[in-house]
Order: structure tokens, then C-alpha cells, then sequence
């Protein structure tokens, strides 16, 4: 088997990236280790920057994102018993995000691969990488028992965290940089509508508190809990009740309750592998950098990732030109870095941490008044949360 690009994961990275290079006639094989059922079933990101929505634009599967997606223009900060909005049309001059699903964001782009006959390899047992460092890469593998080769001119590893895209690359040759926060996020799904028509981020004593949706009857709703809790700890009741006590009141009277559709834990984290080239391979996506989830920003630098990628891959073969590959790294890592950044602080300005005492409370308190009540610091939020510039 021969291929131009070969991908390793069908997350959103490694689907986007094989739609874009599709768009620019180059060829890929994407091979994931799990069925495409146990890819959708995942409920993660919600939240599309701009630069996300017109990626997925050019990629040719945006049509359904702009029926079904919902324009949100502001989020609300709930803090000391009220909300207050922050409007990113009037901070940024227009600007907004889109609410639509990572599920459906990656159900779209394996529709739209499908409906082009491009091949995806799901269930691919045992992906290893090779010869990377030099001219001949490729990706093995196995399925249903029998070993096979893919050979190609580039290993895009967009296989996520766990990977093994990024587990290949000789240890002397990453940097790694890591921040594991103590606490993770656990997280409703339901059949209910939204609390309110916009997101709404709460500071609260009991801890942090996310109320966010997928459409207009779905709902999907987030508290901070213990690094070691368990989903089964949780009934939907004490669910329920956890998040209402950390909400103000209006939208504590608000909340619609109703059983929940999955409710998961996730561990937050801030990660970054450097240097995100290595001869031919290339990590995008998670499989070289993790936010925790706070700002909204995972998914939206994997899209990021794969549109600076497939650019340096088209511009390769199309101008017989190395120059945004030899580029790629450094250009991604700036925007990353930058991310990281937003994505830590407001985490730390969100969370009750075990270590905040009286003075780190009160410290907290006056970040949120002064954003609130300064433009220039409600701008700051803003235009990081809509998202910065690729
Ligand atoms: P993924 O989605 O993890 O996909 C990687 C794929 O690679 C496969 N794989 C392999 N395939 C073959 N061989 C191997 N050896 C393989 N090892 C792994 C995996 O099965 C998988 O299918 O990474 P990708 O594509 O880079 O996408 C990243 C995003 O999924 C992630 O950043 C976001 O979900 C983060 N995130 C959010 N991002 C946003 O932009 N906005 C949000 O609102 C947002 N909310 C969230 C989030 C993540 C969360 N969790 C669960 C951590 C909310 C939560 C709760
Ligand atoms: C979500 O809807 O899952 C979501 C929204 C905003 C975030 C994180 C997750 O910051």
C-alpha cells in the first residue's frame, strides 16, 4: 500500500486534515485504532472559533455546522451571587463563536470522507512509525490478524495523547512541558434545554461550575470535582443539586433537570511537546499539546494545527517548495504557547484550588470585579476567547 500522507487518528485533526488535502489533490490513508462508533461516542469540545468554522468551510463540510450550529456573541461570568455578560461582538469588533459539537464536527468530516471514497482504516491494530528520520517513511499495522505496510512521503500523527505518533520520536529529541491541575471536570449530557442562551462560567466556593449546551433541547453541563472522584459517586440527583448550589439564583430557579444522557470525568492538564516536526513526521492536534479545558481552545488548536499543515503539505507538492513545512513547528508553537497561556489563566481564575487560602480567594474576586469592570481587561478575554489570528 503507497500513500502520499498517511494519518494516524480520526479525531477531529486527523479527519480535518485528510478533507483539506483532499481539497488540494493530495492523497491520504487515515488509520485509526478504534470503530468510527467509539470515535462518535466521545463527548468532548463544544465550543468552534472562527478560524475552526473556516477551516471546516474550506474543507467542504461546514454545510450543516451553519444550519444546526448556534452563533453564540458573549459568555456570562457568574461570580458572587449575579452573571455578568461579556460581549465579544462590541470587545472585537464583530466577532463571535460558533456552539456546535465535536461529535458532529467529526461526523461531518467522516460523512464528507466517505461520500468522497477516500479510505479510512478504522479498528487498525498495533500502528507502529517508521523511517521517518529519513526519506522512506511509513505506517505498519494489523487488522483482523494480518500484518500490513502503508509506505508514504509523510506520517501525520494526530493520534491524541496517548498516541503513539509522539511515543516514537527518541526521548533526547522532545521537550516536554507539563502542568496536571488538582482537579478534573465532571460532565452531564442531557435532553433538557440550555439554563440560558449563552454559556455561563461560574467561580463559586464550592468550586467551578460550566453551563454549556449542543442545541436548543440539549444541554451539557460541567462541575469541578476531586482528582479521584468517580462517575458513580454521582447520581443525576446529587448532579443536579451540586450544580445549582454553585450557580446564582436566577439561574438556579432556571435550570431545567432531567436524566442524563452520558456523564463523564476528565482530568485537566496543560501539555507541550516541542519540536512538533521531526523529518517526516508531524504531530498535530493533542498528540503535541494539551489545554485544559476552561478556554475552549483543544479542538480549536488541532483545527489550527492541520490548516497551517495541509498548507505546507499542498505548498510541497503543488511549488515543489519546503518552506512552510521547514516552518511548521515554530509557526504552530507561537499560537499554542499563546493558548496555553489564556487557557492556564483562566483556569486558575475559575477553579478553587486546595492551596487557595483566604488571600488567593480574595485575589480571584478582585481579577473577576476588575475584568468586569474594565474594558481593557473584558478585551483581553475576549479576543482570546474568540480566538487570535492563525
Ligand atoms: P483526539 O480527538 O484525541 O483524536 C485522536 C484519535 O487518534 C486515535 N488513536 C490512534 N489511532 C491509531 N493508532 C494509535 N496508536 C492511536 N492512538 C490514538 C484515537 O482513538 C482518536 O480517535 O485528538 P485530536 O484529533 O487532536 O482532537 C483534539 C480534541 O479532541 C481535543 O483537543 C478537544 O476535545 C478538547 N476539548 C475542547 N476543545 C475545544 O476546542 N473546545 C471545547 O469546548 C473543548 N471542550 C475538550 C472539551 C476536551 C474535554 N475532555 C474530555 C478532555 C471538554 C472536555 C471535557
Ligand atoms: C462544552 O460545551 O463541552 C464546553 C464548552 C466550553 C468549554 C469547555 C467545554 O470551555
Amino acid at each position: 500500500m503507497r500513500t502520499q500522507v498517511a494519518i494516524v487518528g480520526a479525531g477531529p485533526a486527523g479527519l480535518l486534515l485528510g478533507a483539506l488535502l483532499a481539497k488540494a489533490g493530495v492523497e491520504s490513508v487515515v488509520l485509526e485504532r478504534r470503530s468510527a462508533e467509539y470515535v462518535l461516542g466521545r463527548i468532548r469540545a463544544g465550543v468552534l472559533e472562527q478560524v475552526t468554522v473556516d477551516l471546516l468551510d474550506a474543507a467542504g463540510a461546514g454545510a450543516r455546522m451553519h444550519v444546526e450550529g448556534l452563533p453564540h456573541a458573549g459568555i456570562e461570568l457568574c461570580f458572587g451571587g449575579s452573571r455578568h455578560r461579556i460581549d465579544f461582538h462590541d470587545l472585537t469588533g464583530g466577532k463571535q463563536v460558533m456552539v456546535y459539537g465535536q461529535t458532529e464536527v467529526t461526523r461531518d468530516l467522516m460523512d464528507l470522507r466517505e461520500s468522497q471514497g477516500l479510505a479510512t482504516i478504522y479498528e487498525a491494530e498495533d500502528v507502529s512509525v517508521h523511517g521517518f528520520d529519513g526519506s522512506r517513511p511509513s505506517v505498519r499495522f494489523t487488522q483482523d490478524g494480518r500484518p500490513y505496510e502503508l509506505e508514504c512521503d509523510f506520517i501525520a500523527g494526530c493520534d491524541g495523547y496517548h498516541g503513539v505518533s509522539r511515543q516514537s520520536v527518541p526521548h533526547s529529541a522532545l521537550r516536554k512541558y507539563e502542568r496536571i491541575y488538582p482537579f478534573g471536570w465532571l460532565g452531564v449530557l442531557s435532553e433538557t434545554p440550555p439554563v440560558s442562551h449563552e454559556l455561563i462560567y461560574s467561580n463559586h466556593e464550592r468550586g467551578f461550575a460550566l453551563c454549556s449546551m449542543r442545541s436548543a433541547t440539549r444541554s451539557r453541563y460541567y462541575v469541578q470535582c476531586a482528582l479521584d472522584d468517580k462517575v458513580e459517586h454521582w447520581s443525576d440527583a446529587a448532579f443536579w443539586a451540586e450544580l445549582r448550589a454553585r450557580l446564582d439564583d436566577a439561574a438556579a430557579d432556571a435550570l431545567v433537570t432531567g436524566p442524563s444522557i452520558e456523564k463523564s470525568i476528565a482530568p485537566l492538564r496543560s501539555f507541550v511537546a516541542e519540536p512538533m516536526r521531526f523529518g517526516r513526521l508531524f504531530l498535530a492536534g493533542d498528540a503535541a499539546h494539551i489545554v485544559p479545558p476552561t478556554g475552549a481552545k483543544g479542538l480549536n488548536l488541532a483545527a489550527g494545527d492541520v490548516g497551517l499543515l495541509a498548507r505546507a503539505f499542498e505548498e510541497h507538492y503543488r511549488d515543489r517548495s519546503d518552506a512552510a513545512i521547514d516552518d511548521y513547528s515554530a509557526r504552530c508553537l507561537r499560537r499554542v504557547w499563546r493558548a496555553e497561556r489564556f487557557s492556564w489563566w483562566f483556569t486558575s481564575l475559575m477553579h478553587k484550588f486546595p492551596e487557595t487560602g483566604a488571600f488567593g480567594q480574595k485575589m480571584q474576586a478582585a481579577e473577576l470585579d476588575y475584568l468586569v469592570h474594565s474594558r481593557a481587561a473584558a478585551t483581553a478575554l475576549a479576543e482570546n476567547y474568540v480566538g487570535l489570528p492563525l
